[in-house]
């Protein structure tokens, strides 16, 4: 069994609706266990600033899936939320899924890089992965209490 990290993101639709939904679909994927669910923040977007806020969180997971078939899986679930990938960069989607970190994995393949390269630039990353795993230690980054006290976190705020 791995333990594995994964973002959640929505700034599309019911966004709150498809990030509960999500999580529930996680909890159920074979050889998988949901151990831990961060707070759902309201965060501004990054990237492309035009676009509505996100709503982000983060899950922790044991599964002895490998990575590529929970990054499928997690594409899965992404497509049942009728997220439609229509090549623009960082647009609004209903729901993104994004695998952050695979303990004790390095990947770079055409699909896939482990750990996520961005994970320390990015508060909506930060701040749910510390709510489920402060002191995990991003190989080549750092570790998650530590990253977050380095990003602006201005303007993130959990739900209530
Ligand atoms: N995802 C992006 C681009 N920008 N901004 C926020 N706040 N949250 C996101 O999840 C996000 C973003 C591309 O995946
Ligand atoms: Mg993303
Ligand atoms: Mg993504």
């Amino acid at each position: 069994m791995m333990r594995a990290y994964v973002a959640l993101g929505s700034n599309l639709g019911d966004s709150k609706q498809y990030m509960l939904d999500a999580i529930d679909a996680l909890a159920v994927l074979p050889h998988t266990e949901l151990l831990a669910r961060s707070r759902i923040y309201r965060t501004p977007p990054w990237g492309k600033l035009d676009q509505p806020d996100f709503l982000n969180a983060a899950v922790a997971l044991e599964t002895a899936l490998e990575p590529h078939d929970l990054l499928d899986a997690l594409l899965n679930i992404e497509r049942f939320a009728g997220r439609e990938r229509n090549g623009e960069r960082w647009g609004p989607r209903t729901l993104d899924l994004d695998l952050l970190h695979v303990v004790g994995k390095t990947v770079n393949s055409e699909r896939l890089s482990l750990p996520h390269p961005h994970i320390a630039d990015r508060a909506f990353v930060l701040l749910p992965l510390h709510d489920v795993a402060p002191a995990l230690d991003i190989p080549g980054q750092g570790k998650v209490e530590e990253l977050l006290r380095a990003v602006d976190t201005q303007g993130c705020t959990p739900l209530a």
